[in-house]
């Protein structure tokens, strides 16, 4: 959904393949010839497969700069925006799963992180993007945490954005599968 949601912001046109858990297509033979890592997101750019929603979103906004989806061309920042995606990836994802206090300690890290400001790197980018998505994921949930204000009010700003709205629909549509 973070790449997708990307992919609206720029405006670009892309094609979507429908990948279902249930029917394990992310373990298919022929899905692990392009992606080892048998899981999702996998973008194809011009053939070529790039994995991890970090990558992918990375490559999107130094792909389409006009999109503005990070800082331009100032190293602190964009290192900035590795570490929020790396600290994303490793800290909060794989906990997601586990729930309970594990989910609730990687979420108040989250908020202490956040800071004060609108946006993750003080202006709308590709951050905002992968953390609101899983946050959404997590209210999604029986039982979500809660208690991150910050957090709250940035769910409520992306959820405004049209291309959220855009991408939800059309998730929706298809038939969104939530894993366990
Ligand atoms: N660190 C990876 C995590 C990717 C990941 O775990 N994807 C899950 C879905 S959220 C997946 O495709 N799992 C494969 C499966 O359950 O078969 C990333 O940020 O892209």
């Amino acid at each position: 959904m973070a790449v997708h949601i990307a992919l609206n912001e720029i405006g670009v046109p892309f094609e979507k393949k429908l990948m279902s858990f249930h029917k394990k297509d992310m373990k298919s033979a022929a899905y692990l010839a392009l992606n080892p890592e048998g899981a999702v997101p996998m973008m194809q750019i011009d053939g070529r497969p790039l994995t991890q929603v970090a990558a992918c979103l990375f490559y999107l906004a130094k792909r389409y700069p006009e999109a503005q989806l990070l800082p331009a061309n100032d190293p602190e920042t964009e290192a900035q925006a590795i570490s929020w995606m790396s600290f994303i990836a490793s800290g909060i994802h794989p906990v997601a799963r586990l729930g309970g206090e594990y989910v609730a300690n990687a979420w108040a890290i989250a908020e202490k992180k956040f800071g004060d400001g609108e946006w993750a790197l003080g202006q709308y980018s590709i951050v905002d993007i992968h953390l609101f998505r899983l946050y959404w994921r997590m209210l999604n949930r029986p039982n979500p945490a809660g208690g991150f204000p910050r957090l709250d009010k940035l769910h409520a700003r992306m959820m405004a954005r049209p291309a959220v709205q855009r991408t939800l629909d059309v998730e929706k549509s298809i038939g969104y599968e939530l894993p366990a």
